[in-house]
């Protein structure tokens, strides 16, 4: 869409508003005077690019080049985007001992707001196809176009939304490191908590000393074609207003094939230390498939084939549409 026709939206929608909730005696109500901003126009093309940028520089795990070469662009892009972005860099240990090189890469709009929402993903790549079909892939890493970079791709869409027009609250958004570093299905070895590294880390050392915001949404694997999203066991136990504000607003907004108002299991992800250490009630927005056998994070997950073959930008509009109109409704 064009300038004009988002000008043209904007004072439809404006309008809309005013004609819709004026009173007889025409002096506003109390809900029009805290008005939040008009929806910004959430553009999945421009959200897929983003995807395809972190892909292109090839596999995202941490100790390597391309990892560093990767936290180098997208702190770039937050900045460029007009975010405070502080970086937040760990030693952190790894259930085989490895020291991972972690960078979380936290990008802050209105940071002196008290009133917050978090919005995070993980960036980092998986270094082991470990759920392939093939088992001689098991030992391959994975492009990770949907586990990883589809997530990263949306907030980053977002972030270029929130420059053009802010919402009412301050946002945060966190890219974390490390979250897919954990225990692969090869070895025999057990730890716990060998996942979601980088976002324990920093639920524990927050960037702002007793950081708090009114509540986080993770989002993990939200790019796969005709992807679906069900209540996610933690964020229910957690967060469950938000849950139901997120999944009414997709269906209010048409996306109801992918927001599916049933539960699902309980899923260690990055939200689990949000909400448990840090305590910020947090929901996942996580795909989950009722029918492949391979996995119900998808087929593709953790196999050689996460690549951008299987993104689909209808998949990447339903769910940065819905957050993006979430958070503009906030006052
Ligand atoms: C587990 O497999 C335990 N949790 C899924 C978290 C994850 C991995 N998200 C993306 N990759
Ligand atoms: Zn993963």
């Amino acid at each position: 869409m064009n300038i004009k026709m988002s000008l043209l939206l904007a004072i439809l929608l404006m309008f809309s508003i005013t004609s819709c909730k004026t009173n007889k005696g025409g002096s506003p109500t109390v809900e029009e005077e805290t008005r939040t901003v008009p929806v910004p126009e959430f553009n999945a093309d421009s959200a897929c690019n983003y995807v395809q940028a972190q892909v292109d520089f090839g596999y995202r795990i941490p100790n390597t080049k391309e990892h560093v070469a990767c936290g180098e662009y997208l702190a770039a892009k937050l900045e460029q985007f007009g975010a405070t972005v502080t970086n937040q860099y760990a030693d952190l240990v790894a259930y085989n001992g490895t020291i991972l090189k972690a960078r979380n890469i936290i990008g802050s709009y209105n940071p002196d707001s008290k009133k917050r929402i978090l919005l995070f993903a993980h960036w980092d790549t998986r270094p082991w196809a470990d759920n392939d079909p093939n088992e001689k892939n098991h030992r391959t890493p994975i492009l990770g176009a949907n586990d990883g970079a589809s997530g990263v791709g949306v907030l980053l869409e977002i972030a270029r939304q929130i420059q053009q027009e802010a919402p009412a609250l301050g946002i945060d958004i966190i890219l974390f490191d490390a979250e897919d570093y954990g225990i692969p299905q090869f070895e025999t070895v057990y730890k716990k908590n060998s996942w979601c590294l980088g976002s324990e880390y920093w639920a524990r050392y927050p960037h702002v000393p007793n950081y708090n915001a009114r509540f986080g949404i993770l989002l993990d694997m939200v790019g796969g074609k005709e992807a679906t999203f069900y209540k996610e066991g933690y964020s229910e136990q957690y967060a469950k207003s938000v849950n139901k504000k997120v999944w009414n607003k997709a269906k209010e907004l048409g996306f109801g094939n992918y927001f599916i108002t049933d539960k699902q299991g309980y899923i260690t992800d990055d939200h689990v230390p949000v909400n448990q250490i840090a305590r910020i009630p947090s929901i996942d927005i996580i795909s989950y498939d009722p029918d492949c056998e391979l996995s119900n994070f998808g087929c593709f997950w953790h196999t050689v084939d996460d690549t951008m073959d299987n993104i689909d930008k209808n998949t990447l509009k339903a769910v940065g549409q819905t957050v993006l109109a979430v958070i503009y409704n906030e006052k």
